[in-house]
């Protein structure tokens, strides 16, 4: 074969793959010349992106990030018009998968007009993810991402404006043995960046506080039949069972449970958090506990008009994450914004932007105020605990924790 023809097949195939990995998740492929941290020069377009599941097992949560991120980002057009630019909101679906997530990335960090992500759900596909946007000097600020690697990287241009499994791992244990008297405790967990991460966190915790665990096993992302590991929870006899994973899994697991006869009280954290869990469990849920890493939205008069123009504008009641996805891009612009000021009222780099949303400090948002410390972790975030009493979202929380 010539190299003339070897070349046009390279092309060819570089299109073609360009194009899967961008056109599946509904986003327009982009301009994609070579990116790095340069200005969009000539053009006064400046694009945020998202990246979360819209597709799959965790769309319920992915598409609630997006959704709030969108209601910000549309809210802000008016006064970055008035600074010169044009706000443009670029939707990614990373379907919760990493190798998605990192073709993504690849994309948004070589579109030159997009200056910051909001995203993403799943801790396994942001870590992957914002190697690549780390490479481009973009900033990330994360809703939901709580495993301890997200910001352990030390990354610059990494932020998360939601608590850590570190916190919530152990604030979880300290709720399960002081106030529910668990002693002997049985972990499940779904063997992914997060899942396994946050049932360390919790061992670790409960151990310290003296709790026997009985088991610590793992189940598979996507799987639905989960009696062998309940068969193994019927025979040791706990006083409570912990799960660390999502909602999707988590609801199957506590209705079967419950089919099982297994009634003792099972507590969750934060990938649980979600209208979808009460679908799935229906009435098996009573008596399941989650941490959370989202306050009660409408536990505030802002929380509560935020949900009321969210319904309006969607048609759809706010998941725990949708304030969070608002509040993310409202960080995120507020680190542009600032980054245009600073250079004069001209396109900053991405670098710049990327420096300013580090910077940030005491961001009041809908569902937490922000202030970023040297690892991009947000110092006033906090952990929630909640109880389903019934087949419906907790109406009250039982216990908030903030950081000592
Ligand atoms: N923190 C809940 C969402 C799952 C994750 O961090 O992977």
């Amino acid at each position: 074969m010539g190299l003339k023809k070897t070349l046009s097949i390279l092309a060819a195939t570089t299109l073609a793959v360009g194009l899967l990995a961008g056109c599946s998740g509904g986003q327009k492929q982009q301009n994609t010349s070579s990116g790095g941290s340069g200005g969009n020069s000539g053009s006064n377009v400046i694009k945020i992106a998202t990246q979360t599941p819209l597709s799959g097992g965790s769309a319920t949560l992915g598409e609630s990030i997006k959704l709030g991120a969108q209601l910000a980002l549309e809210e802000q057009k008016a006064n970055f018009e008035k600074l010169g630019f044009k706000l443009e909101l670029v939707p990614y679906d990373d379907q919760g998968d990493p190798k998605k997530g990192v073709a993504n990335a690849q994309l948004i960090g070589a579109d030159k007009q997009i200056y910051g992500v909001v995203g993403h759900l799943n801790s396994g596909v942001a870590i992957p993810s914002s190697e690549i946007y780390e490479k481009y000097s973009i900033p990330m600020v994360s809703p939901a991402n709580t495993a301890t690697d997200v910001t352990d990287r030390g990354l610059k241009t990494v932020n998360r404006i939601c608590a850590r499994d570190d916190f919530q791992g152990p604030a979880g244990a300290k709720f399960a043995v002081e106030k529910l008297g668990a002693k002997k405790i049985f972990i499940i967990q779904d063997k992914t960046a997060y899942g396994t991460g946050l049932a360390e966190a919790f061992k670790k915790g409960a151990e310290e506080l003296g709790a026997q665990i009985l088991g610590f096993e793992g189940i598979t992302v996507g799987e639905k039949d989960f009696n062998g590991v309940l068969n193994q929870v019927l025979a040791k006899k706990p006083d409570l069972v912990y799960f660390g994973g999502l909602y999707t899994e988590g609801g199957l697991l506590i209705k079967q449970a419950r089919d099982k006869g297994i009634t003792v009280p099972i507590m969750g954290g934060d990938g649980l958090d979600s209208s979808t869990l009460v679908q799935i469990a229906g009435d098996a849920v009573k008596n399941t506990y989650m941490t959370s890493t989202a306050g009660l939205a409408t536990a505030t008069d802002a929380g509560r008009q935020f949900a009321e123009k969210y319904k309006q504008k969607f048609g759809k009641d706010i998941e725990s994450y949708s304030a969070y996805g608002y509040d993310s891009m409202g960080v995120l612009l507020k680190g542009l914004e600032n980054a245009i000021k600073a250079n004069g009222n001209k396109l900053p780099t991405r670098q710049q932007v990327a420096e300013e949303v580090r910077k940030v400090q005491d961001y009041q948002g809908v569902a937490t105020k922000v202030s970023f410390d040297e690892k991009g972790d947000n110092k006033y975030a906090k952990i929630y605990i909640y109880k389903f009493e019934e087949a419906k979202y907790p109406a009250k929380l039982e216990d908030e924790v903030s950081k000592q």
